[in-house]
């Protein structure tokens, strides 16, 4: 991929610090002057930092080396200068890849210093073992928080994803870490995590403090359930930057504060989305969906392989909310409107989407298994039959909601012996690996940014292949007529039916992409089910297709 622009030529005038500026009261940074005008040298490193500019770095630091050892320049100067960014950050003031961006001048601007100082022992500020817990293969969160705490003085041993207890203690203990970090984004993760808590109990390895991270948790989980069954001390954070706050906090000695427990948090302990069995039993009372006397013809039965999509095929399809706003994390600024904050993303943030699009056109190799399958709903199950519509080839069991309509993912579909059998999809979609290659290289080059957007592109890739090639069923099944020609729409599904992975509320069962692998055959498209039952590469995905206008999203608790 060609150097990202603004690496060594870094643009002194960047359009988001001037508008931060504009909101803040504070004097823009020109575009023709020198914006180091006047500054002490410390006052120039901290503007590197805090501004994200790489340019003229090296001669900023040779002239503070004149009057200051280098871990002075460090400690004193550029992790002030990092501390800024942090506030900045927390108050909602600088988004998330200028963060990184600082992050990179830091490791820059701290590896030139390296080789001209002697290895001060003990001079980190607290030291902390990364790691992503066993069955869980999701790396940016954790990564992220390595980026923050790293460029911020702390010494991060990141020993990678699905990381088992025992490894886990041993490098903590080999690399003398202070404290123990875990991520992890799955479910199934939230409860590894108790049971690493509780086995680090019954090994008397309590004396670590804990920190703990990732997307099913919650603070009242870790913070009442754990905290409760930890002999030692164990921390949410929700972010890397309450990772820093944690980190400062635990390694200065402090006694650590523990924010207020949000509404939402008091009533739903942790977001296991693990439901009773009674869920699953079909208890007599069904739903008032009406499954349809007739159903779309079926396509073909069994699956079939396609690896001629191309990138620029999908790209119409990545949702620029879900990318811009989740995955890269741009936040409308305090002040600013919606339209004006569109704007902004227009202007700024759509350049690097175009970018990329170009530069990962020949990374992304798009692959896809899809198939049609007669079916049957029965209770809260969902009956697959063989080609011949009448024998059961295997069977899926869906929750039911506990009150409300009662809705069930069985209920879309006609009864057995209803006449013919009805017709169900499936699909298993990637947008390959090599993606992953990059990201990594990224990451271990420093150049952070570019591994968020990269990252964010990727997976968003693939969840626009998903829903390109539901469209593609859609029009398949004969059920494209509603269809709408404005993407926005589509983004919030207004089409007929309705596309659900497994892991999702109305279907949380994971083990149910053993079935769908049984179906599909995504192996065939070089797209694998670990035993973890994560799907590799990692930017994949899989769904169950519904073809009943009725079918929405719903959540069963
Ligand atoms: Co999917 N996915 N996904 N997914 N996905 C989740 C993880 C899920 C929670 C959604 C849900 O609400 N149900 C759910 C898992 C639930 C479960 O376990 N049952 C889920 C599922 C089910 C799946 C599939 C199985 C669906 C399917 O295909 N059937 C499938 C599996 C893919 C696979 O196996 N390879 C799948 C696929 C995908 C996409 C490919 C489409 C895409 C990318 C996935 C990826 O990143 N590899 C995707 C996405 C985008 C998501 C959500 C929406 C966002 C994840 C993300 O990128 N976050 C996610 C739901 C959610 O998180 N709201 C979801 C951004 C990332 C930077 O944040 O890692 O959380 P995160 O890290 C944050 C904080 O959490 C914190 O700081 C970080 C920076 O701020 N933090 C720490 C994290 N660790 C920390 C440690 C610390 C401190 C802070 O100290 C130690």
């Amino acid at each position: 991929m060609p150097e990202k622009p603004g690496q060594d030529q870094v643009c002194v005038y960047d359009p988001l610090h001037a508008l931060m500026a504009r909101f803040e009261n504070v004097k823009a940074v020109s575009t023709g002057g020198d914006p180091f005008e006047g500054l002490s040298v410390e006052d120039c490193l901290k503007r590197h930092i805090v501004e994200g500019i790489k340019k003229g770095l090296d001669a900023h630091l040779e002239a503070a080396l004149e009057t200051r050892e280098p871990l002075s320049i460090i400690n004193d100067v550029l992790l002030d200068g990092m501390k800024t960014v942090g506030e900045l950050f927390g108050a909602g003031k600088m988004q998330l890849p200028f963060v990184l961006q600082s992050a990179e001048v830091m490791k820059t601007a701290v590896a030139y210093l390296e080789p001209k100082m002697e290895r001060v022992e003990g001079s980190e500020r607290g030291s902390i073992l990364l790691a992503t817990v066993a069955g869980d293969v999701h790396d940016i969160g954790k990564n992220l928080v390595d980026i923050i705490l790293s460029n911020n003085g702390y010494r991060v041993v990141n020993i990678g994803i699905k990381q088992p207890l025992n490894n886990i203690l041993d490098q903590a203990k080999q690399t003398r870490c202070d404290v123990i970090g875990l991520s992890g984004l799955l479910v199934k993760s939230t409860l590894i995590m108790r049971d690493n808590l509780l086995e680090m109990n019954e090994r008397d390895e309590w004396s670590y403090p804990v920190i703990l991270g990732g997307a099913a948790l919650t603070r009242a989980y870790v913070e009442q359930d754990l905290r409760a069954l930890y002999r030692g001390r164990v921390f949410y954070a929700k972010d890397a930057f309450e990772g820093l706050r944690l980190m400062g906090e635990l390694s200065a000695g402090e006694e650590v504060s523990t924010p207020e427990l949000a509404v939402g948090d008091r009533v739903a302990g942790h977001r296991t989305g693990d439901l009773a069995a009674d869920r699953y039993v079909f208890d007599g009372a069904q739903s008032d969906v009406v499954p349809l006397t007739e159903s779309p013809p079926l396509p073909f039965y069994g699956s079939r392989a396609e690896t001629g999509v191309t990138p620029q095929e999908i790209y119409p399809y990545i949702n620029p909310i879900a990318l811009f706003r989740g995955q890269w994390q741009f936040r409308r600024q305090e002040g600013m409107g919606n339209p004006e904050f569109q704007a902004w993303l227009d202007e700024n943030v759509s350049p690097i989407f175009e970018r990329l699009k170009g530069e990962l056109a020949p990374v992304l190799a798009p692959r896809v298994k899809w198939g049609y399958f007669w079916c049957a709903g029965e209770g809260n199950d969902l009956i697959v039959y063989q080609e011949d519509g009448k024998t059961e080839r295997m069977r899926f069991t869906f929750p039911r909601q506990r009150d409300g309509r009662r809705l069930c993912l069985a209920d879309f579909f006609r009864r057995p012996g209803q006449g013919e059998a009805d017709v169900v999809g499936f699909s298993a979609v990637s947008v390959g690996s090599e993606v992953s290659v990059l990201e990594r290289q990224l990451f271990e080059s420093g150049q952070y940014q570019e591994y968020l957007y990269v990252h964010g592109m990727g997976v968003e890739s693939a969840e626009a292949l998903a829903e390109l090639w539901h469209k593609r069923m859609r029009a398949e099944l004969g059920i494209a007529g509603d269809d709408p020609a404005e993407m926005k729409l589509l983004f919030s599904a207004r089409y007929r039916g309705s596309r659900y992975s497994f892991g999702y509320p109305a279907c949380p069962n994971l083990e149910d992409q053993t079935k769908l692998f049984d179906l599909l055959a995504p192996e065939e498209v070089g797209i694998e089910l670990t035993e973890e039952l994560m799907l590799v590469p990692e930017q994949s995905t899989t769904a169950l297709i519904v073809h009943h206008p009725d079918a929405k999203y719903f959540n069963v608790r």
